[in-house]
């Protein structure tokens, strides 16, 4: 009965002290060790990013994430968090923050923070006193007996490669860790370590956050015995939508719940749709939005994302649709993207970042950010910056793509076959610094930045900007401003009309009001007949015909 109520009394807070509603959000997501370096270590900071507050505001967006600015040895950049409660020296220090969270406010910008509590560091205390033998803190990881000591307690495997066991001599025991040995899984089937969670995100919100993005939460309900047979091989249903994930949402979202206007984005690794829809639908009380990756993953084989291969249109369509249908029937909301801190640059990945590159930027801008839910922009997509293209393995700083590089070596794969395919998957292809102007290190900073970018189209905002026809920034405030201050484009129900391979075309429609969104995926003109003289907007000028669309041509009509 208890129960009950309380329940119903998350329900009612959930629904109405959010005065401003996830359906007005749109977000931007600064990897804040790239955005702007305001102490010029090479490091991108917090105070940096207060400095481009007005930038941001011009563009349009109403919402920033910022990936982990935490204390962290830094071995995932941060996705190894040792302290939830400082902040990083590298990014600054608690006064920054608090200004920065001050001086968005009067923007009008709401700040989300990265919370990866999936994991911790190796080095986090509760981890350090495990290994000193401590029982209590043991039981906040997955410390397990293994057969023997070659032998782990089960054949699960880590993301970044190898063992996901680590063996710890002095204890004879084995650790969980899905992603890299300095990222122990966290025990949420205990009560403790809940708690501690409940307190972190607490007192973010109470010095001032407007939400969160939960780093693979969909991960985080793991079986309470190794044991058990089942669990014994590698198969990521083991640990992804586990048993009790919507429990634990839920309980996370109650710790809150007297909180006000706290959005949160869950990142769900290899989800599916059914559990997807319930994490994400407001009737639930467990997150506001997330993240799926099946339209990214569409350039991998058989699961693999390390291959030379080119992305299936097709299949990416067929995704993005599937997705958008099902959430709209099940109330799901979706969080859109085509680019983060993980992924290719997506005018690399799916334009023409050489020869199309306003064009393939501003197609596909349209084709995500009008979508049903709420869009999410990756810093420096809105200038169009391309991937990398490294000539050498010591160009990169992600330890995932490192450890795939020595793989291929280790398989004997040449040189050259190995970096292709790390140039064209790497996480670090989204990791390089902003280019804001023409300047030594594009004005990011003024010694080397910690990561390269030797940037062969010369994207800079500078650039950007000369020519206000072709300005891909021009272009992504004007669709931000159609985006937000429309009501079909926010609340408008989805309706997809595919029957060419090369087109995007999908209609949102609410009450009377109806728009087309017709989208040229390719680098080729193709035929599509108008449907209406009324267009509110063309990344073309004086187009020389009508029966055709130019390549990567975007166009939305109102019907
Ligand atoms: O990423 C989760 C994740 O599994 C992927 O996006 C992953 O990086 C990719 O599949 C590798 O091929 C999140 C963070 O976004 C990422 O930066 C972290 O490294 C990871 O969790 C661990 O915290």
């Amino acid at each position: 009965m208890k129960e009950e109520k309380k329940k119903k009394k998350t329900k009612n807070n959930f629904q109405k002290e959010t005065e401003i509603n996830k359906k007005d959000l749109i977000v931007y997501e600064i990897y804040v060790k790239s955005f702007k370096d305001s102490n010029d270590d090479g490091v991108g900071d917090i105070n940096g990013i207060s400095q481009k507050l007005l930038y941001l505001k011009n563009l349009g967006v109403n919402c920033i994430w910022l990936t982990p600015i935490f204390k962290s040895p830094q071995f995932d950049n941060g996705y190894d968090i040792s302290n939830y409660y400082q902040i990083d020296p590298l990014f600054g220090n608690m006064e920054d923050f608090l200004n920065l969270i001050k001086k968005a406010k009067k923007y009008n910008i709401l700040i989300m923070l990265d919370m990866v509590l999936n994991h911790t560091s190796t080095q986090h205390n509760w981890f350090k006193k495990a290994i000193e033998g401590k029982e209590k803190y043991q039981n906040y990881y997955f410390f397990k007996n293994g057969n023997s000591k070659n032998n782990p307690p089960t054949k699960w495997k880590s993301k970044f490669g190898g063992n996901a066991w680590e063996y710890v001599p002095k204890l004879d025991k084995w650790y969980l860790h899905l992603f890299s040995p300095q990222q122990a899984d966290v025990n949420w089937n205990n009560k403790e370590v809940r708690r501690e969670i409940y307190k972190i995100i607490n007192f973010w919100i109470d010095n001032g956050v407007n939400g969160f993005r939960f780093d693979v939460i969909n991960l985080v309900s793991k079986p309470d015995d190794f044991s058990n047979k089942k669990y014994k091989k590698d198969n990521y249903k083991n640990y992804t939508d586990g048993k009790k994930i919507h429990l634990f949402l839920q309980k996370l979202r109650n710790s809150y719940y007297d909180k006000k206007n706290i959005f949160t984005v869950g990142e769900f690794s290899s989800t599916n749709l059914k559990d997807f829809s319930k994490y994400t639908n407001e009737n639930n009380s467990e997150l506001d939005m997330g993240f799926s990756f099946f339209h990214l993953k569409v350039d991998y084989k058989n699961g693999n994302k390390w291959v030379d291969k080119k992305p299936n249109l097709k299949k990416f369509k067929k995704e993005i649709i599937k997705w958008q249908k099902y959430q709209q029937k099940n109330r799901g909301w979706v969080a859109n993207f085509l680019s983060n801190h993980d992924q290719p640059r997506h005018i690399s990945r799916f334009g023409d970042d050489k020869n199309y590159h306003f064009e393939s930027a501003t197609a596909f801008a349209t084709l995500y950010i009008l979508l049903r839910g709420t869009p999410f922009i990756f810093n420096g997509e809105e200038i169009g910056q391309t991937n990398l293209y490294n000539n050498d393995i010591s160009e990169f700083r992600d330890i995932e793509s490192k450890n795939s590089y020595y793989k291929f070596i280790n398989e004997r794969k040449n040189k050259e076959e190995a970096l292709k395919i790390i140039n064209q998957k790497s996480r670090d292809n989204g990791r390089s610094p902003f280019a804001w102007n023409n300047k030594k290190y594009f004005g990011f900073s003024k010694s080397d930045p910690w990561i390269l970018y030797k940037n062969p189209y010369k994207v800079t905002l500078e650039n950007d900007l000369k020519n206000k026809e072709k300005s891909i920034f021009l272009y992504y405030q004007k669709i931000i401003k159609l985006r937000k201050e429309n009501i079909v484009f926010k609340d408008g129900l989805f309706f997809s009309h595919n029957k060419k391979k090369e087109l995007f075309i999908y209609k949102r429609i609410f009450n009377n009001k109806e728009y087309l969104v017709v989208i040229n995926l390719t680098n080729k003109y193709v035929k599509y007949k108008r449907k209406s003289t009324k267009i509110i907007l063309n990344n073309y000028k004086n187009e020389k015909s009508l029966n055709y669309l130019n390549p990567y041509q975007a166009i939305v009509f109102e019907i």
